[in-house]
């Protein structure tokens, strides 16, 4: 028994890659953030830029807070241990009905992390299921690291349109179902996807990229992540709150955390830096899915 998990459950992460559904806020409490979600994307064009929808934690308060959200860092602590790193946030939305959507893949394929050892905290703030192009998984599959391969469909969500380059046995995988306000917990390793959106609703999600404080990136780069939970452990440099929403403080230190990530990690610009917004990295930590609003 964990803190937050049941020792089944822990079990079924370890096996399969992925546990689900838990519940983390109430109906009314997703209401409320999807409420406040769109509200940001009313002030801005009806849809979030990319460059605002990577980390952006570091730029709305009630993102940050929701960051770290007692229930889910106790589920995290559950499979990471207690010190903890957020090292990327974002919404992943499919506004229905869309053609788009997510390939087959792997999350760590980009990552650069010294080991694959990282959760996604993917919190629904629609439901998400089978009529709105909900995730599905393949149990079992975060094993081994597998090639991609770029797919080249401009519907794929995924920045760099990567696709697993192995034969998924689509009839093993498994629809992750959830309600407002509850959440699947995923490994870095575990095939993953979704397909389009065919219903008239939106399907909104908040991805939270977590690992525990003690890896770092590769080639002994240094990045920023905000430390969550426990004590860090000099792999990250380490973000700020915001004062307030879109605080000029806040979009400075934004801006430098998205564009030395995407340096680090793609050795070129990220969103808000001059890339063009379709290149933002869909799948990087921090980095916005080319998916926001569309
Ligand atoms: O939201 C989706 O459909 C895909 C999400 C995903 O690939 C991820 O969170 O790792």
């Amino acid at each position: 028994m964990g803190k937050r998990l049941t020792g089944e459950q822990i079990a079924t992460f370890r096996r399969d890659g992925v546990v689900f559904p838990l519940r983390i806020l109430s109906a009314a409490e997703a209401e409320g953030h999807r409420a406040a979600l769109e509200a940001v994307e009313a002030s801005r064009a009806g849809r979030l830029p990319p460059a605002m929808n990577a980390k952006p934690h570091l730029l709305l308060p009630w993102l940050w807070q929701l960051v770290h959200h007692a229930a889910i860092l106790d589920a995290v602590e559950d499979l990471l241990g207690p010190d903890l790193l957020c090292f990327g946030t974002s919404f992943i939305i499919k506004n229905g009905p869309s053609d788009r959507y997510v390939t087959w893949h792997q999350d760590q394929t980009h990552w650069g992390l010294t080991e694959p050892r990282a959760v996604t905290a993917w919190l629904a703030l629609s439901a998400s299921d089978t009529s709105n192009g909900g995730m599905r998984m393949l149990p079992g599959s975060n094993r081994s690291i597998l090639p991609h391969r770029d797919n080249g469909d401009r519907q794929n969500m995924l920045g760099r349109r990567e696709e697993v380059l192995a034969e998924v046995d689509e009839a093993a995988a498994i629809d992750i179902t959830l309600a407002p306000g509850e959440m699947s917990l995923h490994d870095p390793l575990i095939v993953h996807g979704s397909p389009p959106n065919r219903s008239a609703g939106r399907r909104i999600g908040f991805a939270i990229r977590y690992i525990p404080a003690d890896i770092g990136q590769r080639d002994g780069m240094r990045n920023y992540a905000t430390l969550v939970r426990g004590r860090e452990h000099g792999t990250f440099a380490l973000e700020q709150p915001p004062q307030a929403a879109f605080h000029p403080d806040a979009v400075r230190h934004h801006a430098q955390s998205i564009r030395h990530g995407m340096a680090v990690i793609f050795g070129r610009p990220g969103p808000g830096t001059g890339a063009a917004p379709g290149n933002a990295p869909g799948n990087a930590p921090g980095a916005a899915p080319d998916e926001a609003g569309r």
